[in-house]
């Protein structure tokens, strides 16, 4: 492989892995309620949830089960600072399938149903925007095209 058609790989596939992955938003205390919205998503593998603080003091914990206001006893469970000064934590999938819940665990929020569930699936339904194929297609043509100008 010479070095164009290597740079034009490398840029492929980074422009596929770009297209592929997604950031799903989840408002954490959305409308000054005790609540993420929305709470219920499905996300793929390499997604990211972007969990944004928009009211009120909450943090973002990984729970130990469905439902639970504990947290997850996993050494490497998630959990955010309480309001964080970037009003931002953001979590990647990493696992192809089964449901993440977690909740709030400041003060009493969790029993007031400040909880939710990121549910991972393998195909294309997730919350993500999705780009159709042909668009794809047409795109990376285009790009291939304007590195190698004789096709
Ligand atoms: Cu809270």
């Amino acid at each position: 492989m010479n070095k164009e058609f290597f740079t034009i790989f490398v840029i492929l596939a980074i422009f596929v892995t770009f297209i592929q992955s997604a950031t799903i938003v989840v408002e954490v205390g959305s409308d000054n309620k005790l609540q993420f919205f929305p709470n219920d998503i499905k996300a793929m593998t390499g997604d990211s949830i972007l969990f944004k603080f928009v009211s009120g003091n909450h943090d973002v914990v990984q729970s130990a089960k469905a439902d639970s206001c504990d947290k997850s006893p996993d050494p490497n469970a998630f959990q955010s600072e309480v309001n964080p000064p970037s009003k931002e934590f953001t979590i990647t999938i990493n696992q192809t399938s089964g449901n993440i819940w977690y909740h709030c665990s400041v003060d009493q929020h969790c029993a007031s149903g400040m909880k939710g569930v990121i549910r991972v699936t393998s195909n294309q339904t997730s919350n993500a925007i999705t780009i159709p194929s042909s668009f794809i297609a047409i795109s990376l043509g285009t790009l291939v095209s304007s590195f190698i100008p004789w096709l």
